[in-house]
């Protein structure tokens, strides 16, 4: 993409209306514009970041085995007076009459409308173990939207839901849910700790919260800072290996770490003083196993090996998909702009041309932009006619990783620099050998 050509509207000024920094920038950015309270308009390049992360998303539930799907964000009443939830859920369900005067509503989740799917097309044990997801837009009319798309009101959800026929197998997709989401929130760069929380309005008693640590975030949470040391990496996952799984699962959730709906006091005074932390966190996910609570009422039932008619164990897992562009800016800043993690970076590098109309500079840049791209990379080329100084306040802003920088007296000298915006470290090099660099980087090969 060049700059010319993109639609980037940065704002020169903080917006006052933003009171954390990644609200902040978001909008300095152009990543987004707020349509009405809590409701954001995804500019090019929130919306890029935001495909990022979905992609991430899909990839890691796919891994582990569960299936795609997309169900609407409009759903029928009718389906939540059978499970109870149309009256418990309150104000913060958006309820809608349609010209028949029926009741509708926005989905804040599907718990009632993947439970329906299910009972229609699924009737024997052998269809089963089966998980569904979908990545959705969710309404829910929050008293105080705030922080931009941290807490807004429709926001974008990746929610699944496993159908198993015993608790034993809902628990081990309770688990492998668990282990996807660490290998998903890695991936962006972030460390999200699974916390014990508590299930509100959706139920059941196991429920972890998967946390970010940030000054700003919105929960209180309390744990062992030995917690912070354990990291998936690159470990090989057999989602199939029940042990494995579990075995994970115990490894990330043994050590005392707990949101302050489910904090004990007396249990966290048991951990050495030197290691006892109490912090802020941003919720980026949970998990829910809650066995037969939908199934029941709704009359999701299977046949099982014995012939007899059994209601389904379930549990259902979001991720917070918009709210995640949030969290990961809050974890990755400073105070010139943004700092993508390779993973999710809207354009892998911005090439700054240093003198635009300067044939040789030209050429140069244009060169490296083919090259690139030939290598399935997206360089963000800034080629307007602007002070050399307002491009580097633009990309620092934006948060690209790497910037080549181009200009007449490297190009003397058959070089150009290679800037690491996490570190501001450069590096002269020739334009063909920061085009490895960077493939080498995303682990392209020409
Ligand atoms: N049905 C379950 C799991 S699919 C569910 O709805 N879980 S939830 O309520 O915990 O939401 C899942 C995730 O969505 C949260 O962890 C959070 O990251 C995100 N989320 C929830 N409310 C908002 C909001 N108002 N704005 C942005 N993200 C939100």
């Amino acid at each position: 993409m060049r700059l010319s050509r993109y639609f980037l509207p940065v704002l020169k000024e903080n917006p006052s209306e933003a009171q954390i920094v990644s609200h902040r920038l978001m909008l300095r950015a152009g990543m987004i514009k707020q349509a009405a309270a809590g409701i954001y308009s995804w500019l090019p390049l929130g919306f890029k970041v935001l495909r990022k992360i979905e992609n991430i998303v899909h990839e890691e539930q796919i891994r582990a085995g569960h299936i795609p799907m997309l169900m609407p964000t409009l759903q029928s009443a009718d389906l939540w007076r059978e499970s109870g939830r149309y009256d418990d859920y309150g104000q913060e369900m958006l309820r809608i009459k349609d010209r028949h005067d029926r009741d509708i509503l926005y989905g804040p989740t599907n718990e009632e409308l993947i439970t329906d799917i299910f009972r229609g097309h699924v009737s024997s044990y052998k269809d089963l173990p089966l998980t569904l997801y979908h990545i959705q837009w969710k309404f829910r009319d929050e008293i105080r939207p705030r922080f931009g798309v941290m807490r807004g009101r429709e926001f974008l959800m990746k929610d699944g839901y496993n159908f198993d026929l015993t608790k034993e197998d809902a628990l081990h997709a309770y688990n492998r849910h668990l282990v996807s989401y660490i290998r998903t929130y890695e991936r962006m760069g972030l460390q999200a700790i699974p916390m014990r929380a508590d299930s509100g309005p959706i139920g059941g008693d196991d429920t972890h919260e998967f946390l970010v640590l940030a000054d700003t975030g919105e929960s209180e949470v309390f744990y062992d800072s030995a917690v912070t040391d354990i990291r998936l990496g690159s470990r090989e996952i057999d989602y199939d290996d029940k042990a494995q799984c579990q075995a994970v699962m115990e490894e990330f959730t043994s050590l005392y770490a707990r949101t302050d709906e489910t904090h004990d006091e007396a249990v966290f005074q048991q951990i050495p003083e030197g290691r006892r932390r109490s912090a802020r966190g941003i919720e980026v996910g949970q998990i829910f196993y809650f066995g037969t609570k939908y199934s029941e009422p709704m009359g999701a039932n299977v046949q099982g090996p014995d012939g007899k008619q059994v209601p389904v164990h379930m549990g259902s897992h979001g991720i917070g998909v918009s709210r995640l562009v949030g969290a990961i800016i809050e974890a990755s800043h400073d105070d010139k702009g943004i700092i993508w993690p390779e993973g999710v970076t809207p354009f892998h590098c911005g090439i700054v041309n240093l003198k635009q109309g300067d044939d040789e500079a030209d050429a140069a840049c244009e060169q490296l932009y083919a090259a690139l791209t030939a290598l399935g990379l997206e360089p963000l080329y800034d080629d307007r006619n602007e002070r050399a100084g307002g491009k580097f306040a633009t990309m620092d802003l934006i948060g690209l990783p790497w910037r080549i920088t181009v200009g007449p007296r490297g190009l003397k000298n058959g070089v150009v620099e290679l800037t690491s915006r996490r570190t501001g470290e450069s590096e002269e090099l020739s334009p063909e050998a920061a085009v490895r660099q960077i493939a080498g980087i995303y682990g392209r090969t020409g």
